[in-house]
């Protein structure tokens, strides 16, 4: 099973179980653990890292990272990030424990929108530190599977090694049908 297929199918199932209790496994609806590596063989079939890959090396640099942040908290495809926008994507990726500033701290000229030089403001304090953290042997960049483990532990909320599917909003929103490459070259540089 492909992983689009397998996110797909658990897509559905979390609709399904939006009722059910919140700590649910993968295991019970669809007969496989998601478990890390799980995702980080199917996440490389995505063709999601390649897209944000913008110069192609097989790696991302902070900016290519940055930029799909920025992509994936644009929800609308305005090109810009309101403030809904912010708070919706600060809470999929870290839960109710978003420590960083307010939406206003970054929004230099005050338009209440985001845009790429403001939101590389936000990068720079607040997500820098994570891109750090993943870049497992301390090159400067992230593979695809340190950029994978990346993604399942900001999914994996209480880091129990279990993607619940609770948790799993966080890959409706992320992974949500647009054309990642198109959107990516379209915001540009962020940093
Ligand atoms: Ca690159
Ligand atoms: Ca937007
Ligand atoms: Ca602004
Ligand atoms: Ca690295």
């Amino acid at each position: 099973m492909t992983f689009k297929k397998l996110f797909a199918t658990t897509a559905a199932a979390a609709l399904v179980a939006t009722a059910a209790a919140a700590d649910v496994r993968l295991s019970d609806t669809i007969g496989t653990d998601f478990d890390r590596d799980t995702f980080n063989t199917g996440f490389a079939d995505t063709g999601y890292f390649d897209a944000l890959d913008r110069d192609r090396d097989t790696m991302l640099d902070e900016n290519e990272y940055a930029t799909g942040l920025y992509a994936d908290y644009d929800t609308d495809n305005d090109v810009l990030i309101s403030q809904d926008e912010f708070d919706t994507a600060n809470v999929r990726y870290y839960g109710d424990a978003y420590q960083g500033g307010a939406f206003a701290d970054y929004d230099a000229n005050a338009d209440g929108m985001l845009d790429q030089g403001e939101f590389g403001g936000f990068y720079g304090t607040d997500v820098a530190p994570r891109f750090a953290e993943y870049d497992a042997d301390q090159d400067g960049f992230l593979n695809s599977d340190e950029y994978a483990s990346d993604l399942y532990d900001t999914a994996d909320v209480n880091r129990d090694a279990v993607v619940t599917i609770e948790e799993e909003g966080f890959f409706e929103g992320w992974f949500d049908g647009d054309d990642i490459e198109a959107e990516v070259q379209t915001v540009g540089d962020v940093m």
